[in-house]
């Protein structure tokens, strides 16, 4: 069903800037080219095409890696005061190591796209890790899974912070851990698409991710901030969690839902250790299973401390709710995160669907969300990193997104002005259709559309470019608003 809510007709806070997302394998295209080395989405795509919707692969894709100046172009055209893009990190360092070697086309694109949006007035947000691990770190020291990418990891974000810090002032380290881990490690829905160790693998990706993160954000407090004075974080996901009544179970399974999801990542580095929910539950769960420790890794005293307090706003990617009810733990047997958690999830089949079938429009979600996060985090800065509509295509005159992205951001206002959430940036998820991970080119989030059949991959601007336009001049989202 299709609703249409009222609109809050205030203005967004003086200094909130808005933004749209991409990320290197969804746009650049340029698979190997110029030096370019293979990762694991390369590789992935190129000996599994089954896996992945039509078989389609980013080999190509929005060909970004050619078409940046055009790219640059919609940016200034949307007149949006950010643009969050990522790194490619084979393109800089073809085997993933420094010893490898630093590949100049690689840092020259990069570079270019630096000057043009610097050129234009835009101000970049660099994530560094948007999950294209270089190949050869997954063959040969299983990636995520080995303590040793903590500081190849390190180094890498060493010397993007050394080629471009000094224009870039808004750094992500890490997009959606939680993706990463218990996709990539445990579901098999992402790269490297691990799935033959469910409950272990995806708690040690975790780990490493968070120490990587944390190692990162080190070194660019003490070694570059100083200077470059930017902020830098992680990116998290969660769909909110609605209790499935106001029974008590019903709300102690929603919230145990947020930690497991969200707290996963964003307790260590708020409060310095995992939350005590996944400690205890899965703690428990591996010595009934027969393990000899915890399938959940212990940081040390020392690595608490060096996790907690590093990150300089939170970084939320929010693009749905689930409904969450209590249910009875599930049996010993064969381990995984989900009978870690233990809860029943399920959608209200009045929301309005999209073409993702995760993705459902329930935009009261936003302000709970922001709400729960300031509550449970001592009222960080907070930055919706992205949210976003899918369809299948073919729609220029796309009015559920324009429909979804005024929604959703007047219950951001809400958040913003009726529970004084600390939100200072929104960015739309994406600034144009790219490659949809496993969905391939089947599902459209882009507000200009790519005609991926064309050589020359002509962009076209959808209604919602308008639409997007018009918050950015207004800074609200009706005709009239109240200052
Ligand atoms: C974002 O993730 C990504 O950052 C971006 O690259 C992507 O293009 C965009 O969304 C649109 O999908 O099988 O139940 O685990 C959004 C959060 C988390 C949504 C994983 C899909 C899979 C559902 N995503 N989720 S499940």
């Amino acid at each position: 069903s299709q609703t249409t809510l009222a609109v809050d007709n205030r203005k967004f806070p003086a200094g909130f800037k808005f933004g749209v997302a991409t990320a290197s394998y969804q746009i650049e295209g340029g698979w190997d080219e110029d030096g370019k080395g293979e990762n694991i989405w390369d590789h992935l795509t190129h000996v599994s095409p089954d896996l992945i919707n039509h078989q389609s692969n980013g080999d190509i894709s929005c060909d970004s890696y050619h078409k940046y100046k055009t790219d640059v172009a919609l940016l200034k055209e949307l007149g949006v005061d950010f643009y969050r893009f990522s790194l490619s990190w084979s393109r800089i360092l073809p085997t993933g190591y420094i010893d490898g070697g630093i590949n100049e086309p690689g840092v020259a694109y990069y570079e270019n796209i630096l000057d043009l949006l610097e050129e234009n007035g835009i101000e970049p947000m660099i994530t560094l890790y948007h999950w294209d691990l270089p190949q050869p770190l997954h063959e040969n020291v299983g990636g995520w899974l080995n303590e040793t990418t903590v500081d190849i990891f390190a180094n890498y974000a060493r010397l993007a912070f050394d080629l471009f810090g000094d224009r870039v002032k808004y750094w992500v380290t890490f997009n959606e851990p939680l993706s990463i881990c218990q996709q990539g490690y445990e579901t098999g829905g992402k790269a490297p698409a691990i799935s033959d160790n469910p409950g272990v693998d995806l708690y040690i990706c975790g780990h490493m991710v968070l120490k990587s993160h944390a190692a990162a954000y080190h070194i660019y407090d003490k070694e570059y901030k100083p200077k470059q004075k930017g902020k830098i974080s992680i990116v998290i996901n969660t769909n909110w969690a609605e209790p499935g009544s106001d029974d008590a179970k019903d709300v102690e399974a929603a919230e145990r839902t947020l930690q497991f999801r969200f707290g996963w990542f964003a307790n260590p580095i708020v409060h310095g250790n995992y939350p005590q929910v996944m400690i205890d539950r899965i703690g428990n769960r591996s010595v009934q299973e027969g393990f000899t420790q915890s399938r959940l890794p212990q940081f040390t005293d020392e690595e608490v401390e060096s996790i907690k307090g590093t990150y300089d706003y939170i970084g939320l990617n929010h693009y749905s709710t689930s409904l969450i009810k209590w249910r009875e733990d599930i049996e010993i047997g064969e381990p995984s995160s989900s009978k870690d958690m233990s809860v029943q999830e399920s959608i209200d089949f009045s929301w309005e669907t999209s073409a993702s079938y995760w993705l459902f429009v329930v935009p009261w979600g936003m302000r709970k969300i922001s709400k729960w996060v300031k509550d449970t985090y001592n009222n960080p800065e907070i930055i919706i990193t992205e949210n976003g509509y899918s369809d299948a295509g073919g729609i220029l005159d796309d009015d559920r997104r324009i429909n979804y992205i005024r929604e959703y951001l007047s219950s951001l206002l809400e958040a913003i002005y009726d529970d004084e959430v600390n939100v200072t940036g929104y960015t739309a998820w994406s600034l144009m259709d790219n490659f949809e991970w496993f969905r391939g080119y089947a599902e459209k989030f882009g507000l200009y559309s790519v005609n991926f059949t064309d050589p020359e991959r002509p962009r076209t601007p959808k209604a919602s470019v308008d639409y997007y336009k018009s918050i950015l001049t207004t800074r609200c989202l009706v005709e009239e608003c109240t200052e």
